[in-house]
């Protein structure tokens, strides 16, 4: 630990830039107690209860929590009026203890008014005797409306909460944080192709080059060279050295790269894991789903009863109206998938996701490497194994079933729009399983973006389900004609950037792309002229679309280039569609070259994104499909090149991917995986990614130990970070297309 604090010192002199976190506050700010009595000494004065019977007891606050409750918010204790300042950074503290131990208290400094945001919050499991608790948190806003509160309630039985020595202290330091990056050595933790590339970072002071050992499980040395030295890595700020030991094709498990004193960790060279991930990745999304039960036969540990179906407490998505004022009929939006770690159902969100995995699919029956009998029926363990429909098609059949839900039904304005998404009228809390929300459900108003989402994955769908269900095909492509049709009618209409609470925005000013991209499936789907008319004279069709920040949810242009590219069809000037693909990768090609990481991503100052992993995974796609297309090894090694990052070749040493690598992120921002908070719930599954590094750092959880954070350091693997480390079904599905494409690779040799 030690020696790695003074390397980040030095590296920070020799850039003449702080790495670490700078105080907020001037030094020598004052220290100021926001909360009032929080010593108990004589009385319970200035705290209110809710749903509990507290009064004082020897100093301290005491409450008897009544049984049968579902949240953590049912029963509480708190204090109003507490203010908080942006920017400054408070030190919240107290003595809790709980009888029957085991019982949990949710220990939260937020908004005593509505929506009742979350500014910072903890979990502490509790016993007896008491024990003290202290954490420090930056408030993201300026409020005179704050509450400290400890939310007791989501037990069966009663017990009893005792509670001491609250303080809410303003104007302290910052607390530092330095994650465990381990050994300085960085390889991919998880396994590198026997014919494919190897390469590693080695993180270190020395400006010279160094000698490298690659060595066997056994600890023989098996091959050896010498690094590269490659200065200062702007992404992270730190010196590098790059390690090639690619002429090494042996298999095994078990080997470690040693260099500068310094070993590895673990790592294979085989396909194994890459065969394994192809299918976890895609098994994630069957306990995504909502409105069906997850059986433990098909995911040991991770049964649930089935969200949102209306058994109570859950209002269900049965019956949802709309927003007040927006509509006034009611859908039935059963099914489909939560989005990420909230329980929302996003259609623009949802459709860049079924894209992805249909393309997934639509790649293994169209591409020379392909091999779509990995992805057929019986492969993902889902309730609907050994129906004779490839399982990965069936599994995002349960998405497009909800997208289709989601449609305005004739007769009402706005017929055959999409309702941009459905979710709580407020968020909901940590831990919370799907079953057990009690929110109100809403409908929010149809947008232009979401109407184009399901125009192109409906018409997607339409050519690649007609071999299975006949039937199906011809109900996607007539509600993907009908949302075609009412998004040409209604081109404008936008989500607001505004309706963000109880669920994300996913808002989006720019629906050219949107246009393009249904155009183009329509067309793919269709052949009709008029839709290859609407590609071929779109400005996005000879755009320079492949940016270095790489596509996503609102920007879908190159969902319609890639398909364009590799799907057959008669279109006028399709090889220069194809060259384009090409051209774009040669760009992502040549970020990866000169990254001392060697990945394809190097954003505009260096401003890591929000989800900025399945941005990396998403640029190789764009190099995997330029191998698809040229059939050049240079591609095919570049994309699988690119895993070696999110399997921990990175600042952290760490892998992005759940149960993958030595060390890897399982504290994904999550409510029903939330082991961090509620030791009886799992982890997410095996196989599920992680957010990552993202420089804005939204989170107040982030915005207190990564403040100043350097690109790939701004990132945490604890749960309450969302803007770092959710995990959602966009982010899977860019995991799914590229660990199915390595799979693929691994026959050679
Ligand atoms: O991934 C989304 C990111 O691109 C947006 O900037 C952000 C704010 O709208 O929302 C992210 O998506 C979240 C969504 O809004 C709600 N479900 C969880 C998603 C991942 O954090």
């Amino acid at each position: 630990m030690k020696r790695r604090r003074t390397t980040l010192l030095t590296l920070a002199a020799l850039l003449g830039t702080a790495l670490t976190a700078l105080p907020a506050q001037q030094a020598g700010a004052e220290e100021t107690e926001q909360v009032r009595n929080g010593t108990f000494d004589t009385s319970t004065d200035a705290w209110w209860t809710s749903n509990v019977v507290a009064g004082p007891e020897g100093g301290r606050l005491c409450a008897d929590v009544p049984g049968g409750t579902i949240n953590r918010w049912d029963s509480a204790v708190g204090q109003d009026g507490i203010t908080l300042v942006k920017g400054e950074t408070y030190r919240f503290s107290f003595s809790a203890s709980g009888v029957p131990e085991g019982h949990a208290v949710r220990a939260i400094v937020g908004q005593s008014v509505s929506p009742y945001a979350t500014w910072h919050e903890a979990t502490p499991v509790l016993g007896e005797p008491a024990g003290s608790y202290s954490y420090t948190f930056t408030s993201p806003v300026d409020s005179a409306q704050g509450q400290v509160a400890f939310q007791v309630g989501g037990s069966a039985d009663p017990w009893r909460f005792c509670l001491d020595d609250v303080s809410l202290l303003g104007g302290v330091p910052p607390e530092g944080y330095e994650p465990d990056t381990g050994p300085r050595v960085r390889v991919n933790q998880v396994a590198y192709l026997p014919a494919g590339p190897k390469n590693a970072t080695l993180v270190t002071d020395a400006t010279a080059r160094l000698p490298w050992e690659l060595r066997s499980a056994a600890g023989a040395t098996v091959a050896r060279g010498w690094t590269v030295p490659r200065g200062v890595d702007v992404s992270s700020g730190q010196n590098v050295h790059s390690i090639d030991f690619g002429a090494h094709r042996t298999r095994g498990t078990g080997f470690t790269l040693v260099a500068d004193g310094e070993t590895s960790h673990p790592f294979d060279i085989g396909t194994a894991a890459y065969e394994r991930l192809r299918l976890d990745a895609a098994k994630y999304y069957y306990t995504q789903r909502s409105g069906i039960a997850i059986r433990d036969d098909l995911r040991p540990g991770y049964a649930r009863p089935a969200g949102h179906l209306g058994v109570a407490p859950n209002r269900g998505d049965r019956d949802v109206p709309c927003q007040p004022g927006v509509c006034d009929y009611t859908l039935d939006v059963t099914g489909g998938w939560y989005d990420a770690g909230d329980h929302g159902k996003y259609v623009v969100n949802g459709g860049i996701s079924v894209w992805e995995l249909l393309s997934t699919y639509e790649r293994e029956r169209l591409a020379r490497t392909g091999e779509s009998e990995k992805l057929g029926d019986g492969t993902l363990a889902i309730p609907e194994s050994g129906n004779k429909v490839p399982d990965l098609l069936d599994e995002v059949r349960w998405e497009l079933e909800f997208l289709l839900k989601m449609q305005v039904p004739t007769g009402q304005p706005l017929a055959g729009m999409a309702h941009h998404k459905i979710h709580d009228e407020q968020w909901t809390g940590l831990p919370l399983l799907p079953s057990d929300d009690p929110q109100k459900r809403e409908l929010h108003p149809p947008s232009t973006a979401a109407t184009l989402n399901l125009a192109a994955t409906a018409a997607q769908a339409a050519r690649l389900y007609k071999p299975y269900d006949r039937q199906f095909a011809a109900k996607a492509l007539a509600a993907a004609r009908k949302a075609w049709a009412a998004a040409r009618a209604h081109p404008d209409v936008y989500a607001s950037e505004s309706d963000g609470v109880g669920g994300g925005t996913y808002a989006d000013g720019d629906v050219t792309d949107e246009f393009y991209w249904a155009a183009a499936e329509l067309y793919l789907s269709t052949g009709d002229k008029a839709f290859a008319d609407h590609v071929l004279n779109s400005p996005v069709h000879t755009a320079d679309i492949f940016v270095p920040a790489g596509y996503d949810w609102a920007r879908t242009a190159a969902a319609a280039r890639l398909d364009l590219a590799t799907v057959p069809s008669g279109l006028p000037g399709r090889d220069k569609v194809r060259q384009s693909v090409v051209k774009g990768a040669d760009r992502y090609l040549a970020t990866l070259g000169s990254h001392p990481y060697g990945m394809p991503y190097a954003p505009a100052g260096n401003l890591y994104d929000w989800g900025s992993n399945h941005q990396v995974l998403h640029n190789a796609v764009v190099i995997a499909t330029a191998y698809d297309i040229t059939g050049a090894s240079k591609y095919r090694d570049g994309a699988v090149q690119s895993m070696d990052y999110i399997f921990g070749r990175n600042a952290l040493n760490i892998s992005y991917v759940t149960g993958y690598g030595e060390v890897h992120s399982h504290n994904q921002h999550a409510r029903w995986y939330a082991h961090q908070l509620d030791p009886s719930q799992p982890n997410p599954p095996k196989g599920t990614l992680a957010g990552g590094p993202n420089s804005s750092i939204q989170d107040p959880l982030a915005q207190s130990r990564l403040q100043g954070c350097v690109g790939q350091f701004c990132y945490i693997d604890d749960i309450q970070s969302w803007s770092t480390n959710e995990h959602t079904i966009n982010w899977n599905s860019a995991l799914t297309r590229m660990a199915s494409f390595v799979a693929d690779q691994g026959r050679r040799g």
